[in-house]
């Protein structure tokens, strides 16, 4: 068992601080952390949150930590931080406005960058939720901008997902990346004084009006907020505390936690496989050959060639390729 996990599990911050920093950076740790960790697994309240670059989702956060620490619970944040360079401000903004609740013993905060990450930081993300959970965080909110694939993966670990959307952003429903409409839980209209919020609901609720089958047969509720005064935190909430119980009481929570098991497991089966293949090319004569000094076949042909030492590959049936 790797000495931090008994201190975490034990309620040690420090601990807590020192482990999330080792998944992060460093893969044989973290592999020996998980094993200590995911026994505790399944026990937070796992709410991610995404939306367009200030959206509102931060101050959302903040409102949300002040709200479920009223109700005596203990709350874990993770934000993962915008790679673009023109929300990279958001950082320090998120850091000041979430200050106030840094001293208090039952609220975990941090930051992970998500540069460069080519699904290396969403199993990275992943991890640190199981930390959370072994600390005892009940609450766990995670926070992404629902830009790329990688934020959009992450968004499976969530029991239940917040898609924020704010008025006069353009057609946000348009502009919102396809994919996200479909796993969000809950819609947030937030920014609701502003104008054009009317327009935004109305347009949410044209398109569930004409949804046919709702994803574990939940009809999405839509709430207004405005973050910055904090109205419209409670019943949204509400709506979270209730697609939680719809989740638990349908199965559709362990049916999730099973597709999310599955997905991890055949993600580090194909990171194996990825490392091998990059290091056998690198490392065997007769590949290096066929991949480096071979330019009269075309790429599908080195392929097949590769591909013969590895006949077990063919799960297809006869003789079709499996390029
Ligand atoms: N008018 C208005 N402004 C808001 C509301 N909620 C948040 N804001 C402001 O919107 C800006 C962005 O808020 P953030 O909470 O940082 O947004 P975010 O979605 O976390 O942004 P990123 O992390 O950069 O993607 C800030 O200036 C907030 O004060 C709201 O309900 N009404
Ligand atoms: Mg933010």
């Amino acid at each position: 068992m790797h000495p931090l996990v008994h201190r975490v599990i034990t309620g040690d911050k420090r601990a807590l601080a020192r482990a999330l920093t080792l998944i992060e950076n460093d893969e044989a740790e973290r592999r020996a952390l998980l094993e200590g960790f995911y026994p505790y697994s399944g026990r937070a309240m796992v709410v991610g949150m995404t939306g367009s670059p200030g959206a509102g989702k931060s101050t959302l956060v903040d409102q949300v930590i002040a709200l479920v620490r009223s109700k005596g619970l203990s709350v874990g944040v993770v934000a993962v931080d915008p790679s673009s360079p023109f929300t990279g401000g958001a950082l320090l903004g998120d850091r000041v406005r979430m200050l106030r609740h840094s001293t208090d013993a039952g609220v975990y905060i941090r930051s992970v960058g998500s540069r460069g990450s080519l699904g290396g930081l969403g199993q990275a993300t992943r991890d640190m939720l199981y930390a959370l959970e072994a600390y005892g965080c009940d609450v766990i909110l995670l926070e992404t901008v629902g830009v790329g694939q990688s934020e959009l993966d992450v968004m499976t670990v969530a029991d239940t997902v917040v898609l924020v959307l704010t008025p006069g952003a353009g057609d946000a429903i348009q502009t919102a990346k396809a994919g996200i409409m479909e796993i969000a839980d809950v819609f947030v209209v937030n920014k609701s004084e502003l104008p054009g919020a009317d327009a935004l609901v109305r347009e949410l609720q044209l398109m569930l009006h004409d949804k046919r089958s709702f994803r574990e047969d939940w009809k999405n509720p839509i709430i207004r907020t405005n973050a910055v005064h904090g109205d419209g935190i409670a019943d949204l909430w509400l709506a979270v505390e209730q697609h939680h119980r719809h989740m638990e009481e349908g199965g559709h929570l362990l049916a999730r936690r099973r597709q999310r098991h599955r997905e991890e497991a055949l993600r580090l089966v194909e990171a194996a496989f990825a490392r091998y293949l990059s290091e056998r090319a690198e490392q065997d004569a007769d590949w290096r050959r066929a991949l480096l000094d071979n330019l009269a076949d075309n790429p599908y042909q080195t392929a097949e060639k590769i591909l013969e030492d590895l006949p077990w590959i063919r799960l297809r049936s006869g003789n079709d390729s499996v390029l």
